[in-house]
């Protein structure tokens, strides 16, 4: 997968050399570029921003130096077979980032990131190669970052694991919350290692049982009650059907 940021702080995507992501792009399995929106300014002091029409408080993000960024950004790739480049515009006023929407990124051979700073992009520049290819506006949860650098970060790592080779073990997101399948819909419970016993703390004996059944049965309580806790939202939209015997029972 190709993934191209243009940004303002290209050091603020730095994060991208390290750990997962850093890690498939040495493999070759994520091919990352990062550019600096102000190398497609002309004037003096660069300028990327100006003040809003209609008046108002803050700074919009001009047009120009958008559409010449991405004009040669989108130019410069042939990763255009099958869904094509989409153009992924974080905001805190766009549609819910979740795990079956990074999902779907994921499937996309080509990510164009076009984090703002300030109040936003003109937004004739999402009119515009929203005419051309695929755009999705996206937030990733419900308050307001400074600028849209660090949801670049979120949706990449959320993206690039679910690669087909990026995870070590496939198995790993198969159980992961928010993942479709048995555990849909329930945050995932707790989880131990060793030694048996830290600082006096135990661990629950079913784990070490050596009975499956007993197990699962135990992760999926532990699960549905962390759920209940934290996300009592997740219980009521879930279809009731879903639920059995045990979940009943808590
Ligand atoms: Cl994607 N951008 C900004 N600036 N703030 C946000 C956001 C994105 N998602 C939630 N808040």
């Amino acid at each position: 997968m190709r993934l191209d940021v243009i940004t303002i702080f290209p050091e603020y995507l730095e994060p991208l050399n390290v750990s997962l992501v850093g890690k498939a792009r040495a493999r070759g399995q994520l091919d990352v570029r990062v550019h600096d929106l102000r190398e497609w300014t002309y004037d003096r002091h660069n300028t990327v921003d100006d003040t809003p029409y209609g008046g108002g408080p803050g700074m919009v993000m001009k047009p120009e130096p958008w559409g010449e960024a991405l004009d040669a950004v989108l130019d410069s790739g042939t990763e255009r077979d099958g869904a094509g480049p989409a153009l992924v515009v974080p905001t805190p006023s766009g549609r819910p980032f979740t795990q079956a929407l990074a999902m779907e990124l994921s499937e996309r051979p080509w990510l164009v990131f076009a984090p703002a700073r300030y109040e936003g992009i003109d937004r004739r520049v999402i009119d515009e190669y929203g005419q051309r290819l695929d755009v999705y506006e996206v937030s990733i949860g419900d308050y307001v970052l400074a600028g849209g650098e660090a949801a670049v970060l979120v949706i990449t790592e959320a993206v690039a694991r679910l690669l087909p080779g990026v995870l070590g073990n496939a198995e790993s997101h198969r159980d992961d919350s928010f993942a479709p399948g048995a555990m849909a819909d329930l945050l995932e419970g707790p989880v131990y290692t060793k030694p048996p016993e830290w600082r006096g703390r135990t661990i629950p004996d079913v784990l070490v049982s050596g009975h499956h059944g007993k197990i699962a049965r135990w992760r999926r309580d532990e699960a549905f009650r962390r759920t209940a806790s934290n996300r009592p939202d997740l219980i009521e939209r879930c279809d009731p059907a879903s639920f059995d015997k045990g979940d009943r029972a808590i």
